[in-house]
C-alpha cells in the first residue's frame, strides 16, 4: 500500500471512533514549535564564550558543530528543510553577530546586533523567540539578577532591558510576538543561612525591567524556573513558587522547563493547573534523565501527555511550544529534526484522540473504559496519518531524512575544524 491508501484505511479506522483525521491534520499544520537555536553550537553562541557556564553542561564531542553564524544558520535550514510544517527559531542573546569593531558587552545590545539573525527569519517567513543570556560570562560566575553586588545587578538588569528591545525589534520586523524568557543561574551550592534576600533582590531587578516601557502585545516575557542546577544544589533563587507567583502578580508568563522539576514531579500534569489563571504559559520541552540532563525529546509517555494536555484543551494558541535540549554526542542535525518531530507526532497522537467519548467514560466515572481506550489507541495507524502528514509537507518519511543527515555530513559537517 502506498502512503495514500494507508491513509485512507487509516482514516477510516480513525472515523469509526468519531476522529476526524482531516481536522487533526489541518491543526498540526497550524502549530509552530520554537526550535532552540543552541543544540547547533552546544550553547557556546558567538560573543566570546567558550564554555558553558551557570550549572547546564553539554556533554560529547560529535565533530562538526557549527561555530560561526553562517555555518549555524545553513545548520538550522538542513534541519528545518526535514521537519514538516513552518517554525521559530528561538535565539539567545549571546548569538548576537557582530560587524566588524561593532562588538558590545551584553548590557549595550541592539537591535543592530541582530540584524542577519532577521533576514535569516524573514526570508524564510519564521517567528523569532528570544532570550537574554545571564551564564557563560565573567559577570555571572556567581549571581545575576540577585546579586549582593548592586554593579552586577545593574549589568545584568541592562542586558535584559536591551533584550526586551532586541524583542520588540523581532516582533515588529517579522509580524509575529516574541517570546522573552528569562533564566538566571543563581542560587546556593549548600544550605544558605538566607533564602529571602536573594529572592528579594530578584524581585526587584524583575520590577526594575519590566518597568521599562515596551509593548506588551510584542514582547511576551517569560520566567523559567528551576529546582537545581551544577552547584546550586541547595537552593535555586529562581523557585517554581517564586516566579509563578511572579508572573501572576505581574501579568507576565511563566514558562515550564520539563527538565526543571523533581524527577517525579511531571510539566503535563502542570498545564492544566495553569491554565485557569494564565491567559497563554510558555514551554521548554526537554527529558531531563535522572538530573536536568536536557536529552533530545523522546515519543516517550511525558512528551504524549504534555500534548494531550495542551490539545484537549484546545489551547494549542495559548501554549507557546519550545524545545530546550543540547547532546553534543551525535549528530546535532539529527538531535534537532528528531525533537522537533517527535513533538509534532506527540501533537498528532494527541489529536486523533476521541476525547469526548473518554470524557464521557471519566465524568460517569467508568475508569476501566478510560484506561482500555487509551491503551487500545495506542495500536492505531497514527503512523500513516503521520507519514501522510509528511508527506504532505514534502519532508522525508520515516527515517528516510537521516540519508540527507549523512550526506550533509560527509559534504559539510565533516569539513569543519
Ligand atoms: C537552563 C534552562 C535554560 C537554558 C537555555 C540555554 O537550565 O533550561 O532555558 O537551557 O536558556
Ligand atoms: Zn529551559
Amino acid at each position: 500500500m502506498n502512503v495514500e491508501e494507508r491513509y485512507l484505511s487509516a482514516k477510516e479506522q480513525y472515523a469509526a471512533i468519531g476522529v476526524d483525521t482531516e481536522e487533526a491534520i489541518q491543526k498540526l499544520q497550524s502549530v509552530a514549535i520554537s526550535m532552540h537555536c543552541w543544540q547547533g553550537d552546544d550553547v557556546i553562541g558567538f560573543d566570546g564564550a567558550d564554555s558553558l557556564s551557570g550549572g547546564i553542561q553539554t556533554t560529547g564531542n560529535y565533530p562538526g558543530k557549527a561555530t560561526t553564524p553562517q555555518e549555524l544558520m545553513a545548520d538550522i535550514d538542513k534541519a528545518l528543510s526535514l521537519i514538516p510544517g513552518k517554525h521559530r527559531i528561538n535565539l539567545h542573546a549571546s548569538y548576537a553577530i557582530f560587524e566588524d569593531g561593532q562588538a558590545v558587552d551584553r548590557d549595550r545590545l541592539e537591535p543592530k546586533h541582530f540584524a542577519k539573525w532577521v533576514e535569516f527569519a524573514r526570508e524564510r517567513g519564521l517567528g523569532l523567540d528570544f532570550n537574554p543570556t545571564l551564564f557563560s560570562h565573567a559577570k555571572a560566575e556567581r549571581f545575576t539578577l540577585s546579586s549582593p553586588d548592586a554593579e552586577i545587578r545593574r549589568f545584568w538588569i541592562d542586558h535584559c532591558k536591551a533584550c526586551i528591545r532586541i524583542s520588540q525589534y523581532f516582533a515588529e520586523e517579522l509580524g509575529s510576538p516574541c517570546l522573552m524568557n528569562i533564566w538566571i543561574p543563581d542560587g546556593y551550592k549548600d544550605v544558605p543561612a538566607d533564602r529571602l534576600v536573594a529572592r528579594q533582590r530578584l524581585k526587584e531587578a524583575l520590577d526594575n525591567i519590566l518597568s521599562m516601557d515596551y509593548d506588551k502585545e510584542k514582547v511576551l516575557v517569560a520566567v523559567e524556573s528551576k529546582v537545581f542546577g551544577i552547584g546550586m544544589e541547595a537552593c535555586t533563587v529562581g523557585s517554581h513558587e517564586f516566579y509563578m507567583n511572579y508572573a501572576a502578580k505581574n501579568d507576565v508568563l511563566c514558562l515550564l522547563d520539563s527538565g526543571h522539576y523533581h524527577p517525579t514531579e511531571m510539566v503535563s500534569d502542570k498545564i492544566s493547573a495553569m491554565l485557569p489563571f494564565y491567559d497563554k504559559l510558555a514551554l521548554h520541552v526537554s527529558r531531563p534523565m535522572r538530573w536536568d540532563s536536557d536529552h533530545v525529546l523522546m515519543f516517550n509517555d511525558e512528551l504524549q501527555e504534555i500534548a494531550k494536555e495542551i490539545v484537549v484543551h484546545d489551547a494549542l494558541g495559548r501554549v507557546l511550544i519550545g524545545l530546550d535540549f543540547f547532546d553534543a554526542t551525535i549528530n546535532r542535525i539529527a538531535a534537532w529534526v528528531t525533537g522537533m518531530r517527535n513533538m509534532q507526532k506527540a501533537l498528532l497522537f494527541a489529536l486523533l484522540r476521541p476525547q469526548k467519548k473518554l470524557v464521557e467514560f471519566q465524568e460517569e466515572e467508568n475508569y476501566t473504559d478510560v484506561l482500555v481506550w487509551q491503551e487500545e489507541l495506542k495500536n492505531y495507524p497514527f503512523g500513516d496519518v503521520w507519514d501522510y502528514f509528511c508527506q504532505k509537507n514534502n519532508v522525508p518519511l520515516k527515517h528516510g531524512w537521516m540519508e540527507i543527515v549523512r550526506e550533509y555530513e560527509k559534504d559539510e559537517l565533516s569539513k569543519r575544524g
